[in-house]
């Protein structure tokens, strides 16, 4: 006869289960009546494994908690769990947890709790109570006084409703399904996106979606409080939470600023970040001050996206944002869970997939280009620049021997940021050191429209280029508006 533990899933790997309630519980009893064998016979000091050649699940023994200690017994659990999901391989993790507890007990002790809130951190998705199910459950056959024998019961079910809370990414993993941020390019090194919007909006929500994987706390009272960069195995992408924007936005909104310049001034390319999802609920009726003038500040530095969370019924809003805020680059509608009406109709989640691939049209050429000059590095190039940098030296002049070694590092910069080997390309890289050398000599205060006045002037309309390479003078994205443009 196959044990009840034949009823888990067989076709995920392997799938590990901790094991854990009060000293003399029952977990030695749960465990062998579960593999139908005798595996285990000693209370564990340390959590032990226990697995079976038939099955692919290991049941993890931990030490019982006595109240009298249970704080650190508790902690040494917590310690063995993290240590366990922190791998890569998800084989590696603990996937349940079963917290026993004696059908004699009347109420649930400070001890117990203890444990199944810490195990629910890392066992634990969205919106659930901590507990996901509870099962009562008779281990052994036990015969009465008056000769009734009261038989297992439940052991079989214990493992079916235990397949039911496996985690998604093991689902995932074995089905090797295509979750939404595999729609990303994956040929440019790591790509980061900045996720912002008002309190609520769905932010977290959305990252968790696009991995397929709770990574983010969502939900009322699990408001983001900070900033918080989100990854998850083999993809180069990493998602950036961010705190909802609320009552005290421009403090919030220069918040997310500061971290985005900071990252942007990075000289390491894949440290910036590359594209912002402004998340708006399409319950939303108008585009409020607060998102607008988020949009604006992340434009300055990125392309931005506005995703239209939620997604139910379109009541015009992506026309609204097209129309109210034309800096952004583009708008989708999205929906991040499925919902199930009160009809029972399912509604499943809609244009992630589309959004990671909306966002690959819009990262920024110079992570493009970072890419590409890997793959095929220019060798004449470098010759050139050499001798670019000779004549340099021969300048004797006083003011030009004060420059210093900024300068240099930030055309060395530049000349990484070109793609290809057009002429122009020395042309651009003499004219920004030329203005650097005349900012830097004269100590003039870099000034936006001077710089824009001047690369037209000489760059003409290799202008957009050049907006990029002064961002490495400047630290600021030049973006320029139409009228400006006129202006000029
Ligand atoms: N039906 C539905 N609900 C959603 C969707 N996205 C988010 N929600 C719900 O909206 C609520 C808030 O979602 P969160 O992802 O926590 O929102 P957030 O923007 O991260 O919130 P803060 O971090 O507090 O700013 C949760 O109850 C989610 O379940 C969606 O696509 N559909
Ligand atoms: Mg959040």
């Amino acid at each position: 006869m196959s044990a009840p533990l034949s009823k888990i899933r067989n076709d995920l790997g392997k799938i590990n289960i901790l094991i854990v309630g009060k000293l003399g519980v029952g977990k030695i009893t749960l465990i062998n009546a579960m593999f139908g064998k005798e595996l285990a016979i000693n209370a564990p000091e340390k959590p032990i494994e226990y697995t079976h050649e038939n099955y692919p699940v290991s049941i993890i023994d931990t030490k019982g908690i006595e109240f009298n200690n249970y704080l650190k017994t508790i902690n040494d659990i917590e310690n063995y769990v993290k240590h366990c999901q922190s791998s890569n391989d998800v084989h590696s993790h603990i996937h349940a947890a079963w917290v026993c507890i004696a059908e004699g007990c009347s109420r649930v002790e400070i001890d117990v709790k203890e444990v199944i809130e810490k195990l629910s951190k890392y066992m634990i998705a969205k919106n659930s109570p901590m507990v996901k199910a509870v099962i009562r459950v008779q281990t052994l056959s036990v015969q009465l006084d008056d000769g009734y024998v009261i038989k297992p019961k439940n052991l079989e079910e214990l493992a079916k409703l235990t397949n039911e809370y496996l985690p998604e990414d093991l689902i995932n993993a074995a089905e090797n399904k295509n979750v939404p941020i595999k729609a990303f390019r994956s040929d440019l090194g790591k790509v980061n996106i900045i996720v912002t919007g008002k309190l609520g909006a769905g932010k977290s929500t959305l990252i968790n979606a696009m991995f397929g994987k709770e990574l983010a706390k969502t939900g009322w009272g699990e408001f983001t409080q900070e900033i918080k960069e989100y990854s998850c195995g083999e993809y180069p992408v990493s998602l950036i939470d961010t705190k909802g924007i609320y009552i005290d936005f421009r403090n919030d909104i220069n918040d997310i600023e500061n971290y985005v310049r900071h990252c942007q001034s990075s000289n390491d390319v894949h440290s910036h970040i590359h594209a912002a999802w402004v998340c708006i609920e399409e319950m939303t009726s108008h585009v409020g001050r607060d998102i607008k003038e988020v949009i604006e500040m992340l434009s300055k530095y990125m392309s931005v996206i506005v995703v239209i969370t939620k997604r139910s019924i379109d009541q015009g809003l992506q026309k609204i944002v097209q129309r109210e805020c034309p800096m952004v680059k583009a708008v989708i509608r999205v929906m991040a869970l499925s919902v199930q009406l009160d009809d029972g109709y399912v509604v499943k989640p809609k244009n992630l997939e589309e959004l990671a691939k909306l966002t690959n049209e819009y990262l920024p050429e110079d992570l493009i280009n970072v890419a590409e000059n890997k793959k095929a590095p220019i060798q004449q190039d470098d010759e050139k620049d050499d001798d670019y940098f000779q004549e340099d030296e021969e300048v004797s002049d006083d003011y030009f021997k004060k420059e210093d070694e900024k300068v240099r590092d930030i055309i060395k910069q530049a000349k990484t940021k070109i793609s290809s080997a057009k002429e122009d390309d020395n042309f651009i890289i003499s004219g920004i050191n030329m203005i650097s050398k005349i900012l830097n000599v004269f100590d003039l205060e870099i000034e936006k429209e001077f710089i824009i006045k001047i690369s037209i002037a000489i760059f003409g309309d290799t202008e957009t280029k050049f907006k990029k390479l002064i961002m490495f003078i400047t630290g600021i994205n030049i973006e320029l508006t139409i009228e400006q443009k006129k202006k000029l």
